[in-house]
């Protein structure tokens, strides 16, 4: 990456998708210079509305993300999609109907399309994927979707980047709502049935409504429950009005503003760990030496922990 980042910078935010794409690229990677370009464009950051479109492996996120691009080119606002970890195992073919689908807006200079790297990955999933998506909102995108399977821990931590958070289920999965984790459930803020030519969709609704009805949420909001056959477009309209109904709700009583600290303090704690971590391990030396003198008694892990800690 360049040591003079302000070329790069306002090429960036002229919407440049090269250097956007050459940017994020360094980012990933931690080349040289990469957190003082997420420094400088920090201040330009914060205008774009995040959506987080999260579910099960094959349940349409990607059919749903493109149809929900389309649908806001056709508003004129811009987008940029973030296919997070699209080389999954789980379903091997939906790759190549990606790409298909993603060639379709390649004439298209408001829809930029990232895919990020797999898991494993330099500073982990949920990191990166906030970084890439600190990168987007500095392009001037209106809208940015991160499309990610709703399976584990990142994919929670990536789905707290969003303002807005659709978690998407599909009938005819068993029980379909009683397989979900736990803790995708309570991120939902609009909850999306898709596949609903299929049998079952009001099954779902009614076990959704359920568990609605178990809990209500702090903030008082109940997240309204939509049904999609994203392969023929039925119902994306009533998402998008879904979407808007829940910025709305977000504008008042200082929503957004008390959501985003909220996302924040997670987010700092998260830093701070792996700057930490990564500061430590610098000193830690040989972990697998410590690790067998501590169970081999000759170390207690105490001290161990108490001296890296202390180490500048
Ligand atoms: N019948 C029906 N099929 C659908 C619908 N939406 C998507 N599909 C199909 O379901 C398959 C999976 O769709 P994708 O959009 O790739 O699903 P995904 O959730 O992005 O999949 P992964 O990214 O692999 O987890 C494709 O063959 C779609 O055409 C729907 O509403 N009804
Ligand atoms: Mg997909």
């Amino acid at each position: 990456m360049d040591a003079n980042h302000s070329a790069l910078i306002s090429a960036i935010r002229s919407g440049d998708t090269r250097s956007l794409a050459r940017a994020i690229s360094g980012v990933e990677n931690r080349s040289p210079g990469w957190s003082d370009l997420l420094k400088a464009v920090f201040p330009y950051t914060g205008k774009a509305r995040v959506i987080g479109m999260t579910g099960a492996p094959g349940a349409g996120k990607s059919t749903l993300v493109d149809q929900l691009a389309r649908l806001y080119r056709k508003q004129d606002r811009t987008v940029a999609i973030v296919a997070v970890d699209p080389t999954s195992p789980y379903t091997g073919g939906a790759i190549l109907g990606d790409r298909i689908r993603m060639q379709d807006h390649f004439s298209d200079a408001g829809i930029y399309i990232r895919s990020m790297a797999t898991r494993g990955s330099l500073g982990g999933l949920a990191r990166t994927t906030a970084d890439v998506t600190t990168l987007l909102d500095a392009s001037g995108r209106d809208l940015i979707l991160i499309e990610t399977v709703g399976v584990g821990q990142d994919e929670v931590d990536i789905v707290r980047l969003a303002d807005i958070t659709v978690v998407i289920l599909v009938p005819g999965m068993g029980d379909d709502v009683q397989t979900i984790k736990a803790g995708i459930m309570e991120i939902a803020d609009i909850f999306v049935i898709n596949k609903s030519d299929r049998e079952g969709a009001e099954r779902v609704e009614r076990e959704i409504r359920a568990l609605q009805a178990l809990a209500t949420r702090q903030d008082g909001w109940t997240p309204p429950i939509v049904k999609t056959v994203a392969s023929d477009g039925t119902g994306v309209a009533e998402l998008a009005h879904a979407i808007a109904g829940y910025e709305e709700f977000l504008q008042k009583e200082n929503r957004a503003l008390r959501k985003s600290v909220e996302n924040w303090q997670e987010r700092l704690v998260q830093m701070l760990r792996d700057a930490m971590l990564e500061k430590a391990r610098v000193h830690l030396g040989d972990i697998n030496a410590l690790a067998a003198e501590i169970a081999e008694h000759k170390r207690d892990p105490y001290t161990v922990v108490e001296e890296i800690a202390k180490l500048p």
